[in-house]
């Protein structure tokens, strides 16, 4: 099997037990977060060999998140220790009607955002390998952007395939214009774009999959997945190939954090596996279906066994 990399920013994450603004909250609950290790953990659950690039700080919240990827069964081997730098961490609201919940960073000056190139090990890309990066490392601080394009160059170097979701951070740029000429120049340079359809908007400029699915296959992109909600998601390829998948139906949306990141690794999982792109987006929509249903971003991810079981039960 194709063995999986990534590279971002894991957190500690603090979910509110109860709704209400975050400043009257008095009691959190810690999970992980990071939505490239949320990817890592999915792959890593379906039988992935994953390897996670990443830098925490010399500090509990760094041992709390190299315990969990461990646990998850992911490599550590990459990643390296700040001694001058903590872990960030957020906090993330807790909300009873569907909505998107708020959440909070601190994160600037992190230990991962002074991940460079230099933390880059080349020998991770190798020709079975898959690179999936997101529109969040990016934005994190100009080294991480540097390492991640290195990362891409080298992957691309060695006829990795490369994943790119768009995951727009606007409080993480310095102004819209930066943000989307920077998410967009790494997107074409990748081989599957996984916008959601707001980010569409601001990145496309359109509010029609489709629209926004051709201009990065005009950009050079193969295959572009737009995400719709609980309305599913579209796709197209470069082959010609395209049409709408329905999202599978949820009984109540807990908490829609990590939903993308799920989609994502429904998405990659399968096209890995050598499934069609109808297939391919379901497994995303399912997956996406089964996080939105807890409070934590990486808790509904499914094993191998679980995930057998629920597609040939749909
Ligand atoms: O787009 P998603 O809701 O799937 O992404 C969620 C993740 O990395 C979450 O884990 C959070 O920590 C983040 O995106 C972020 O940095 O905002
Ligand atoms: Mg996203």
């Amino acid at each position: 099997t194709p063995s999986f990399v990534t590279l971002g920013e894991a957190m500690a994450m603090f979910v509110a037990k109860t709704p209400g603004q975050l400043a009257d909250i008095e009691e959190f609950h810690r999970s992980l977060a990071g939505a490239e290790v949320n990817v890592a953990i999915g792959m890593a659950r379906l039988g992935f060999e994953a390897s996670y690039i990443s830098k925490v700080g010399k500090d509990s919240f760094g041992q709390f998140i190299r315990q969990a990827i461990s646990k998850e069964n992911i490599r550590t081997d990459w990643i390296s220790e700040s001694t001058s730098h903590p872990t960030g961490f957020m906090l993330k609201s807790n909300v009873t009607d569907g909505s998107d919940p708020k959440v909070e960073y601190f994160r600037k000056n992190s230990a991962a955002s002074t991940l460079s190139t230099t933390d880059i090990d080349e020998n991770l890309f190798k020709t079975d390998t898959h690179l999936h990066l997101t529109g969040i490392s990016i934005a994190v601080s100009s080294t991480m952007r540097e390492a991640t394009k290195h990362a891409l160059n080298l992957a691309k170097e060695q006829g990795c395939s490369v994943s790119f979701d768009t995951n727009l951070r606007p409080t993480l740029w310095p102004d819209q214009a930066t943000m989307v000429a920077t998410i967009n120049e790494f997107a074409f340079a990748s081989d599957i774009v996984l916008p959601g359809i707001e980010e569409g908007k601001i990145l496309a400029g359109s509010d029609q999959p489709e629209v926004i699915a051709d201009f990065y296959l005009q950009h050079g992109v193969k295959t572009v997945i737009v995400k719709l909600g609980s309305k599913g998601a579209y796709f197209k390829t470069s082959k010609g190939e395209s049409g709408t998948v329905a999202g599978f139906p949820v009984t109540k949306v807990v908490d829609t954090v990590g939903a993308g990141d799920s989609f994502a690794v429904g998405v990659i999982s399968a096209l890995l596996e050598g499934k069609t792109m109808e297939q391919s987006a379901r497994r995303g929509n399912l997956l996406g279906s089964l996080t939105v249903q807890v409070r934590g971003d990486s808790e509904g991810l499914p094993t191998r066994a679980i995930l057998n079981q629920l597609e040939k039960e749909s």
